[in-house]
């Protein structure tokens, strides 16, 4: 297993939108080495979620795990919200924006279609904090990030503070 680099805003590459992946590919080790390497570097980060997009890589999948104990692995393979309710705000972050944190609105419970990691088609509909992740995750994929939905003004703001977080870095 391995580590992958996680790329950060403003990298143009995490402004890529993912391609459906074949699913014939599901199944491969190769495929299934690069599940497994993302959700090690999801736990290592750590976060909750990470997205193809995010290491990299503009195929439409992505890992989640939002249990307590880090025992809970999920894989989204070109997932499709087939429905959705409701509102929820909800203060997110991201591994590729790190250090900031901002309130966005979302859908409350969504109805997702998706492969899991042995290729099988499933459908869940589920809300709170899963929701939310999915919905995140989904929108790397279309080379979205939380900050776009913050006005003008706090993209500036956090554009800022990420310019000063790694002047003191380097
Ligand atoms: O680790 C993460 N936490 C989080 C918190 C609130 C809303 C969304 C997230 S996803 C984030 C990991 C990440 O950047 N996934 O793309
Ligand atoms: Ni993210």
């Amino acid at each position: 297993m391995a580590l992958l680099p996680i790329l950060e805003f403003p990298d143009p590459r995490l402004r890529t939108k993912a391609a459906p992946v074949d699913p014939a590919e599901v199944t491969t080790p190769g495929f299934q080495t690069l599940l497994d390497d993302m959700f090690q570097t999801m736990y290592d980060a750590p976060g909750i979620g990470l997205a193809a997009s995010q290491v990299d890589v503009h195929k439409r999948f992505m890992v989640i795990d939002i249990s307590e104990e880090k025992n809970l692995p999920q894989v989204f393979i070109n997932p499709e919200i087939t429905a959705h309710d409701g509102g929820q705000v909800y203060q997110e972050g991201c591994l590729s924006v790190p250090g900031i944190f901002a309130d966005v609105t979302r859908a409350d419970t969504i109805t997702v279609r998706y492969l899991d990691r042995q290729g099988q088609s499933q459908e869940l509909t589920t809300g709170g904090l899963l929701a939310v992740c999915i919905q995140h995750e989904m929108d790397h994929l279309e080379g979205k990030l939380f900050i776009d939905y913050l006005s003008p003004l706090k993209r500036e703001m956090v554009r800022k503070k990420l310019a000063k977080q790694r002047k003191h870095v380097a």
